[in-house]
């Protein structure tokens, strides 16, 4: 079957610029109004675009839409087949038509009681068999039952992954450090062998447990790093401790056995799983060890409460799809090429580096799904910090730069230590900001405050200009009664979404990734040349970094 035969089979594949919507918003954007305007406007705007669900309020009433617009969006979603579209995506077709694979994430946080169907398979007895097997595991080294090869609890655990088999599990363990046990989790991902060496010298390799997780077991960043932990602990322990201290997650159970971890020390995953959408999968292990396997299914059980909304809320009061067509709007029409989050929580620190992976591997995409260059902007550049250290670093930009920046503000109505005025004081800066961003400062204004301050004359005067906010800075806030892992849950599937739902109406493969291939090839051909066993053909321009490398390199 040819791509275009199983584009046709299960998934909607429609340019969205054929559509009405898409030329009636193009016309909408050629007339732009303000923030400032449309709130004047409209005294019930706020009510009206807000979203209240379980534990969230969603006010994008700060955002470049009046009712028009939206409606419009909305349209595009229906023309674009987005119903269908989620269907085929929570129903278990092979949307992930570049690879031939399904797209399952959501099966993994499904109820037991459910029925989803992979190759006439249903696949949630499988998934609960392996969360069993989480659970257990995660509780016995949690409990000290289970001991290392000189028979000691473990107190240490170290994540070897990279990509997805590492992103998601440090965001979460890092978001739910309050929730965390007496275990010490570390991560190692990347090939540099300073990062390996750090996280070795800081452990004891006597109570040290290994969780090798790469879902091929062919990534050489993982399978290098492996390797050397592996020796590390070999040299201390004998070889005979692999066996107490390796565990491993992955699909490719030959390659595990070659490495020397036991059968009964695999945790299994699915090819059905991307990497980048995996850590509800056994790849969340590292996540159970940290905070036990009680919360680890807080979390998939808040993912699935977003789940049913994504599937059954009608489009209008959809957050996932509310938030994909609000970026489509700001990316396709508008010109954003990026958009910032911004989490009022330092728990959060690392949803910003998660989500680039999620968005930007996902829909960073110029070709439809017939093959075909896309003729509109698709997948923009995500970033992001904690507030308020943000607010001392890059808001200068976003206040008084000549970039459009759409925004998500997240924070949380409680605070975990209770510690109200710090809390106070956080909260009072996420309003205010979002306040600032979308009112600004006006000349009259800038001119009474400096009058107030005693300035006349030239002074004043050459000062104006520079102390004016022109506002009308696009924002979203989602405010979250508390950060658990059930909210947790619910945020990050929120996300996953909103990726589907942009790729829907894109009309692009968000599900494979292609695009990091070439790099790796060129790599493995510069590193067989330093090994000796190939020379290749270079560009000036690298031929002479490469010798500047030998010359230098000591
Ligand atoms: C994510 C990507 C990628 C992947 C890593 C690690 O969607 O596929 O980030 O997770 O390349 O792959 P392995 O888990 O196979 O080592």
């Amino acid at each position: 079957m040819n791509l275009k035969q199983q584009v046709n089979m299960s998934f909607p594949n429609t340019n969205p610029t054929s559509t009405e919507s898409w030329k009636k918003l193009k016309k909408l954007a050629d007339n732009p109004s303000t923030l400032q305007k449309y709130f004047a406007g409209n005294p019930s705007r706020a009510k009206s675009y807000s979203i209240s669900w379980e534990q969230f309020f969603v006010d994008y009433s700060k955002n470049h839409i009046d009712k028009e617009i939206l409606d419009s969006l909305l349209k595009l979603a229906k023309e674009t087949g987005l119903e269908d579209a989620r269907a085929a995506y929570l129903g278990g077709k092979p949307i992930n038509q570049t690879e031939g694979r399904s797209v399952l994430h959501t099966a993994l946080r499904a109820a037991p009681e459910s029925t989803i169907q992979v190759d006439g398979d249903n696949v949630v007895p499988e998934i609960y068999k392996v969360r069993n097997k989480i659970r257990s595991f995660s509780k016995s080294v949690i409990d000290g039952t289970r001991k290392s090869a000189s028979g000691k609890p473990f107190t240490d655990i170290v994540n070897v992954g990279i990509g997805g088999s590492d992103l998601g599990p440090v965001m979460i363990t890092e978001a739910l450090a309050y929730y965390k046990n007496h275990l010490n989790v570390h991560f190692i991902s990347n090939v540099d062998g300073d990062h390996v060496m750090e996280v070795l010298k800081r452990v004891n390799p006597e109570t040290t447990l290994f969780v090798v997780v790469s879902k091929t077991f062919t990534t050489q960043e993982t399978l290098s790093n492996a390797m050397t932990s592996k020796k590390w602990l070999v040299k201390a322990m004998g070889e005979q401790a692999v066996a107490t201290h390796f565990v491993a997650v992955s699909t490719n159970l030959p390659a595990i056995k070659a490495f020397g971890i036991q059968p009964e020390n695999v945790f299994p995953m699915n090819d059905w799983v991307g990497g980048r959408f995996s850590l509800w999968s056994a790849v969340g292990l590292s996540i159970a060890l940290a905070v036990g396997p009680d919360h680890f299914e807080e979390l998939l059980y808040g993912a699935n409460q977003m789940d049913l909304h994504f599937a059954s809320t009608p489009l209008a009061e959809n957050i996932p799809v509310i938030l994909a067509l609000l970026t489509v709007w700001y990316t396709s029409f508008l010109g954003a090429q990026s958009e910032a989050v911004i989490p009022y929580t330092q728990y959060l620190h690392r949803l910003p580096a998660y989500l680039q992976q999620g968005i930007m591997e996902s829909n960073g995409k110029s070709v439809d799904r017939n093959g075909a260059p896309v003729t509109y902007e698709t997948g923009n550049i995500v970033w992001g910090e904690p507030g308020t250290n943000s607010q001392h670093a890059f808001f200068q930009l976003m206040h008084q730069g000549t970039k459009l920046i759409p925004a998500h503000f997240i924070g949380f109505k409680n605070p975990l230590h209770g510690n109200a005025d710090h809390h106070d004081k956080l909260m009072a800066n996420f309003f205010a900001q979002t306040e600032a961003l979308m009112n600004g400062k006006n000349e009259a204004q800038v001119r009474e405050e400096l009058i107030k301050i005693g300035m006349r004359g030239e002074v004043l005067e050459k000062l104006v200009p520079f102390k004016i906010f022109t506002g009308n800075k696009p924002t979203t806030t989602l405010l979250i009664d508390k950060l658990t892992p059930k909210t947790l849950g619910a945020l990050v599937a929120m996300y996953e979404h909103k990726i589907f739902v942009e790729g829907v109406v894109w009309n692009i493969y968000s599900y494979d990734q292609w695009g990091v291939e070439l790099g790796k090839q060129l790599a493995s051909v510069i590193l067989n040349e330093f090994e000796g066993t190939q020379k290749a053909i270079h560009d000036f321009s690298t031929e002479q970094l490469l010798a500047h490398y030998k010359k230098d390199a000591s």
